[in-house]
């Protein structure tokens, strides 16, 4: 029983963003990403590293995931012969750090394990465990806009999401682009479901100015402080109304129980190459459910590996808010997969299919892979 995994090939894919996505940190529209293969027994499983070009949102980039994947975590399971995708974990135990470099390698033995199963990788997260609920057919989305030159760009990037058929709407801020700007949108659309996302450009000092945040009405205030703090978001979510969500401080589960435990957060972002894979955003999704606390599933701008990923995960219970999820064409002209297409209702459907379940364009893969790399049992 279990699967041999037979030959790991490392693809450095680039391709550049249809619009690029400006946050407080910056953003550029090329997007590189390693995108990992599995080969074993007949089945190919694919996963996405979706680390940056620059390690601005995370320490990781593009190319730490290749190098971490190629020297260190690919020899640990080529040649092998796996029992699950738990194997994974354990295999890589004794490293550290380096998530997103594990969330896809891990993401391609899921879907091999989906395959050889012969069901859906959102049908796959499920088994074996006591949710409530079966697995969601469609998830609720919603589309991530960056900071624009003007207030009125704003306002026409959100007419053009909405129309689209988006429903919940999140615009990147920094200091100098906040309450004027959301007072500003929150006038013009009373009703639209509407957060911000900071991506760590505050200090405890501006909860006066965050403060302003209050009236608006806002969803949530995705990570105001601290890329790696928790604490002092704790001293902040008691200065305000807007539920705060962490997105980079929550690495693990125990990171979103000591969050949770402390206050410093209502709702999580859970993004699966953040925490290190598929696996480990379940084990954050069972304690975001445990205390109550809505969550939802963040993008890194993936391909269509990644965001097929992502959708199976959003599948689980506890993801009650729409995520981070949008459609091919808001990223890519031309994607590695067959597109996503956003629904009428502000859905995308979940893969259905066995495994990952959207199909590899290889002659696309061909066209914008700029290295390739095979790691062979020695
Ligand atoms: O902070 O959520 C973030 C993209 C890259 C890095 C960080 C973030 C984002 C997004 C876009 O907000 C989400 C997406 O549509 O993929
Ligand atoms: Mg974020």
């Amino acid at each position: 029983m279990g699967i041999k995994i037979e030959r790991i090939t490392l693809h450095r894919v680039e391709m550049s963003l249809v619009e690029k996505l400006v946050t407080s940190f910056g953003g550029e529209a090329l997007r590189p990403c390693t995108v990992v293969q599995i080969d074993a027994e007949g089945l190919t499983g694919w996963g996405e590293c979706p680390a940056d070009a620059t390690p601005g949102y995370s320490y990781e980039t593009v190319n730490t995931t290749w190098v971490v994947n190629r020297d260190h975590f690919a020899p640990e399971l080529v040649g092998q012969r796996l029992e699950s995708v738990a194997d994974v974990r354990a295999r890589l135990g004794k490293f550290r750090g380096h998530p997103m470099a594990r969330a896809g390698l891990e993401a391609a033995v899921w879907d091999l394990f989906a395959q050889a199963a012969g069901k859906s990788l959102a049908a796959y997260l499920h088994e074996g465990r006591c949710y409530p609920t079966p697995p969601r057919a469609n998830v609720n989305v919603g589309v991530s806009i960056g900071i624009q030159p003007g207030i009125e760009a704003t306002f026409a990037i959100i007419d053009k999401r909405l129309a689209e058929g988006y429903r919940r709407i999140k615009l990147k801020i920094r200091p100098g682009w906040d309450v004027e700007l959301a007072s500003a949108v929150r006038a013009r659309y009373p009703d639209v479901a509407l957060m911000l996302d900071a991506n760590s450009a505050y200090t405890l000092d501006d909860a006066p100015q965050l403060a302003k945040l209050d009236p608006l009405n806002l969803l949530m205030l995705e990570q105001p402080l601290w890329h790696d703090d928790i604490w002092q978001h704790s001293k902040l979510q008691p200065q305000l109304k807007s539920p705060i969500c962490l997105d980079e401080s929550i690495r693990h589960a125990r990171d979103a129980e000591f969050a949770f435990e402390v206050g410093a957060c209502k709702i999580i972002n859970v993004k699966p190459a953040r925490v290190s894979g598929m696996w480990e955003a379940r084990e954050v999704h069972d304690v975001c459910l445990a205390h109550g606390a809505p969550a939802w599933v963040g993008g890194m701008l993936e391909t269509g590996i990644g965001r097929a990923a992502n959708l199976a995960v959003a599948a689980l219970p506890g993801f009650t808010l729409p995520g981070d999820i949008s459609a091919t064409n808001r990223y890519w002209e031309h994607d590695i997969t067959e597109h996503f297409t956003l629904n009428a209702d502000g859905t995308i459907d979940v893969p259905n299919k066995p495994g990952l379940g959207a199909a590899i364009d290889r002659d696309r893969l061909e066209a914008v892979t700029t290295a390739r790399e095979t790691i062979l049992p020695e």
